[in-house]
């Protein structure tokens, strides 16, 4: 039996690149250096598309591949992915969710901790050799005991406000509808209220078409200019423009991002601020939960091609 032909859009560690190798004819999109010529090729050969979150496969690859079967993505996020043209086609779509849950949630109370203590320009105080010329470094803002706003509270929003309450802040959330909830997490039901009543702002959206821009200026601005926005979703369920003015001119206090718009080239107005922690999508960045979401992409993939039931089907 010949092995079934995979696209795949991005690199993989090489704990999973050796073990899909080895299992299918993996044609490595990245690698080549006429895309669309490639897939005039062998599109017709493909009958799975393994991707990552921010990647996707957009309509114009679906549909370079008539036999496609199957997208398995290396991510919970699969905004990326479009699930029309793989409605039309009967293409199925498996995600990672719960494997990355907590690690993106720990890093994004981290940031919260990293920007309100000022520990990145702390650490330069210290090499550069200011404590010793210039003495204490400047006070920074406490954490424990201000209000969080958590914006989305599915799986990760869960585990955030979980974080959150554990450093004896005062917890907050919005959402469609109230959820079952921890007791003592209030329920704000319009994201202006959210923002106004939160010195800390985490956005832990699912992202689709529909949240683009969820966070536009009103919220930027409510959240105002002691108040911070931690971003560990998508860029584009903020309005970056208006996140970006807010923080040029102060109406907001900070930012800690973890995503842009147009990543990994982000917008060079970012770098020239020093109220914005600025990190490379890394949320889901350890070694064990990157090894759990490839074992999850490879085990969707080969009982797909088993003609067993997907475990973490999206379509
Ligand atoms: C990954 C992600 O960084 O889960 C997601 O949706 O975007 C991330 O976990 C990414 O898919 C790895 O390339």
């Amino acid at each position: 039996m010949p092995k079934p032909e995979i696209l795949q859009v991005g690199p993989y560690p090489e704990w999973d690149q050796v073990p899909l190798d080895n299992a299918y004819t993996m044609h490595k999109l990245f690698n080549v250096a006429a895309p669309t010529s490639f897939l005039i090729e062998h599109g017709r050969a493909i009958r799975g598309i393994a991707t990552r979150g921010e990647l996707g496969a957009d309509r114009e690859m679906i549909e370079a591949c008539p036999n496609l079967e199957i997208i398995a993505v290396y991510g919970v996020g699969f905004d990326a992915v479009d699930l029309d043209a793989c409605r039309e086609r009967s293409v199925r779509v498996t995600n990672t969710p719960d494997v990355l849950t907590r690690d993106v949630a720990d890093l994004g109370v981290a940031m919260m901790l990293c920007q309100a203590r000022g520990m990145i320009g702390a650490e330069a105080w210290v090499r550069s050799g200011d404590w010793a010329r210039k003495g204490l470094y400047p006070l920074k803002q406490r954490v424990h005991e201000a209000k969080a706003g958590v914006l989305g509270l599915g799986r990760i929003g869960r585990e955030v406000a979980r974080r959150l309450a554990g450093f004896d802040m005062e917890v907050a959330y919005s959402d469609l509808a109230p959820k079952d909830c921890t007791p003592g997490w209030t329920y704000v039901a319009d994201p202006i209220d959210l923002a106004r009543h939160s010195d800390y702002l985490f956005v832990t959206l699912a992202a689709s078409e529909e949240t683009r821009n969820f966070v536009g200026r009103e919220v930027i601005e409510a959240v105002g200019p002691e108040g911070m926005v931690i971003n560990i979703s998508r860029a584009s369920n903020i309005d970056e423009a208006a996140l970006l003015d807010a923080l040029e001119s102060g109406v907001l206090g900070s930012a800690a991002l973890d995503v842009f718009e147009g990543e990994p080239d982000l917008n060079p107005r970012f770098l020239k601020l020093d109220n914005v922690l600025l990190q490379p999508h890394h949320a889901s960045g350890t070694v064990e939960t990157r090894k759990a979401m490839g074992k999850l992409v490879r085990d969707n993939i080969a009982a797909h091609f088993a003609g067993r039931p997907l475990l973490t089907p999206v379509l």
